[in-house]
């Protein structure tokens, strides 16, 4: 059973009310914040971050957690979520889970793209992957991105963030699932992580996908040469990967990109990120999810909630990083 006990996939309705209620039920906890911009259809983005005494916890690190970049990848905010409940649930039980929330922030927001989840969660275009961007510079109109010829416009928002946008890996075509934009950080559901993770000592992000059974570490772009913190970057993902089974490797290896959350916020902080890319599938059924979390007896890894609490874990006592002065 999942820590918030769900047996199906949230909408976005559900997102919202969870976080909302997990507010009302440890208001010492967690604090819920909505982000600076509303997604380009006017829905309000929110977060919340958990902490020990999280109304006066600023001078603690940051582990951010991020789903639903892409719409389809259902499972990247449920797993998100129910790492939320499960800091929860088990502070004062679990005494890793007590020392994370004494000595660091964890803040999750679960759905980055809201415009384009509600259209492949609810609406029915289920393989909908971008924003809801039909016209650059111009918001969509009440239904626009509904209708089926405009299902295919949209931003990849996952390459629209400024580290290396412009490179390899990315399109220049309002219709490419990689379009990059007619500018880095043209979209606001980007420019949000932007001011979120700039406003605070990230030290530690995951940012969830699916699928491959992957733990991506920078460079995401192989040109870009190893970062200067590849020793402890790569120790801290292989840390992870022998947890939950995933293959530990540079986002390149996938295929370059430019433009992803980490292309950014590594150069641009230090700050230690992440891409997990879970499962076979962008969205198989709901059972699945518990075995992404705690893992299976079928399957070789122990699930992702070690891997997590391995990121958070850092975050509190994080290896030495090299000082970036970067181009992010
Ligand atoms: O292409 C992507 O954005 C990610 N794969 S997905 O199937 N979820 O769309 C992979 C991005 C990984 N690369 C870096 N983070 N650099
Ligand atoms: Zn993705």
């Amino acid at each position: 059973t999942l820590p918030s006990g769900r047996t199906a996939y949230r909408q976005l309705a559900d997102y919202t009310n969870n976080m909302a209620a997990l507010a009302l039920q440890y208001p010492t906890k967690v604090k819920q914040f909505t982000l600076k911009n509303s997604s380009l259809e006017g829905r309000a983005i929110s977060g919340i971050e958990v902490s020990r005494d999280v109304n006066t916890s600023s001078g603690k690190p940051v582990f951010l957690m991020l789903g639903l970049h892409h719409a389809r990848e259902w499972p990247s905010g449920e797993l998100t979520m129910e790492f939320a409940y499960d800091l929860l649930k088990n502070d004062g039980v679990d005494s890793r889970i007590t020392n994370i929330l004494d000595k660091a922030r964890v803040i999750f927001v679960p759905v980055v793209n809201p415009d384009g989840f509600n259209l492949s969660r609810t609406l029915g275009y289920e393989m909908k992957r971008k924003n809801c961007r039909i016209t650059n510079g111009q918001l969509p109109s009440a239904g626009q991105c509904a209708q089926s010829a405009n299902q295919s416009r949209g931003v990849d928002l996952n390459r629209n963030y400024s580290g290396f946008w412009g490179g390899p890996g990315a399109s220049t075509s309002l219709t490419s699932e990689t379009y990059r934009g007619p500018s880095a950080f043209s979209e606001p559901e980007s420019r949000n992580i932007q001011a979120l993770v700039s406003a605070h000592q990230v030290t530690t992000l995951i940012t969830n996908h699916t699928y491959s059974n992957l733990v991506l570490r920078e460079p995401g772009y192989a040109s870009a040469g190893n970062t200067p913190d590849e020793a402890i970057y790569k120790a801290l993902g292989d840390q992870m990967a022998a947890q939950n089974g995933y293959e530990s490797q540079f986002g390149y290896e996938l295929y370059d990109t430019t433009g992803t959350t980490e292309d950014w916020s590594y150069y641009a902080t230090g700050g230690l990120g992440f891409t997990f890319e879970h499962g076979s599938s962008f969205h198989p059924a709901f059972s699945n999810v518990p075995n992404y979390y705690f893992g299976s007896g079928s399957t070789a890894g122990k699930g992702n909630r070690e891997a997590f609490l391995i990121a958070a874990e850092n975050t509190i006592n994080p290896a030495r990083h090299s000082v970036i002065t970067g181009s992010g």
